[in-house]
């Protein structure tokens, strides 16, 4: 059997479905990635940026990076990817569980619901200090504003180097990742915990898993099936040969 033949049938007949994703996804809709040429953090170092140390440190400038980046994100669009993992949700109902680092949004923009997101929401903004959410607009503005409850700068709702994920969020991905009996990991390096240890998490469970990635990564040496183009290019077609009813 082809391995395309062997992903729609895997996709038609699972029962618990796990999405991994990661900055891949949204790749095709102008959004940069962190880790590859060209990406975000070709420019910049991770560690002046994402961890509580450096906002302290230059607030301005961390403030800025993820102002552009909002900008950046707000003017992009869903891609056929996001579509291709919005109509598998509509297919698998309540047998399906998107899982993603992404702090963009555009997975609810394409229309899954129920969404794990591991690492925050690029578009919350809350104080440093006392943790309170801020709800002030922040379009055009080039320094992080202050807490209106304690004073304290506001920073983005993301998760920074050292910070621990939302344990919630956490514990329901790993339960889904031990629950599934297919996992699809779509564009991440996997290198980044704990959210890439899910991978092996559902491997150990016994779940088939199947990787969307022009490169290989992490998570490549483990997978069943790897599909080792844009997702963009090849999730789509495998979604509508596997659901074709709504074409
Ligand atoms: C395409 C494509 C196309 C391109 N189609 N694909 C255990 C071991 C070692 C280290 C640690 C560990 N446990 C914890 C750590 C430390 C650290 C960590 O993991 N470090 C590693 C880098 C070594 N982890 C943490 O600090 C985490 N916290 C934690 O563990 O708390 C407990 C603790 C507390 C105190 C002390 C110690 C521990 C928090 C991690 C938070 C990560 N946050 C970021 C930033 C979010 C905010 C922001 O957006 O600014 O999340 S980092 C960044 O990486 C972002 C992403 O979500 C995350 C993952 O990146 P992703 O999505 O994989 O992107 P890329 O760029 O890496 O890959 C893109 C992929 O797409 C590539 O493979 C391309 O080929 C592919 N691609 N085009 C398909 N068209
Ligand atoms: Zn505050």
């Amino acid at each position: 059997m082809n391995k395309e033949k062997a992903f729609i049938d895997l996709l038609k007949y699972s029962n618990k479905l796990v999405v991994f994703t990661g900055a891949g996804v949204s790749a095709a809709s102008g959004v940069p990635t962190f880790r590859d040429p060209g990406g975000l953090w070709d420019k910049y170092q991770p560690h002046q940026l994402a961890n509580e140390e450096a906002f302290r440190d230059r607030p301005s400038f961390v403030w800025q990076w993820y102002q552009w980046r909002r900008d950046i994100i707000q003017k992009a669009g869903v891609n056929s990817a996001h579509k291709a993992i919005a109509k598998i949700q509509q297919h698998k109902s309540s047998g399906f569980q998107l899982v993603t680092q992404n702090v963009d949004g555009l997975h609810f923009e394409a229309g899954n619901s129920g969404i794990l997101c591991l690492h925050g929401d690029i578009q919350i903004n809350k104080c440093i200090e006392c943790e309170s959410l801020y709800d002030g607009n922040v379009t055009g503005i080039d320094e992080p504003p202050e807490c209106h409850e304690c004073g304290g700068l506001v920073r983005p709702g993301v998760v920074w180097f050292g910070e621990s994920l939302d344990p919630s969020i956490l514990n329901r991905s790993i339960e889904a990742a031990e629950n599934c009996d297919l996992f699809i990991v779509i564009g991440t390096s996997a290198q980044v915990q704990p959210a890439a240890s899910l991978i092996s998490i559902a491997k150990r469970a016994g779940a088939k898993l199947v990787e969307f990635n022009p490169s290989a990564s992490e998570a490549s040496s483990i997978v069943d099936i790897f599909f080792q183009e844009p997702v963009e290019d090849s999730l789509p077609k495998l979604v509508d040969l596997c659901f074709p009813d709504d074409r």
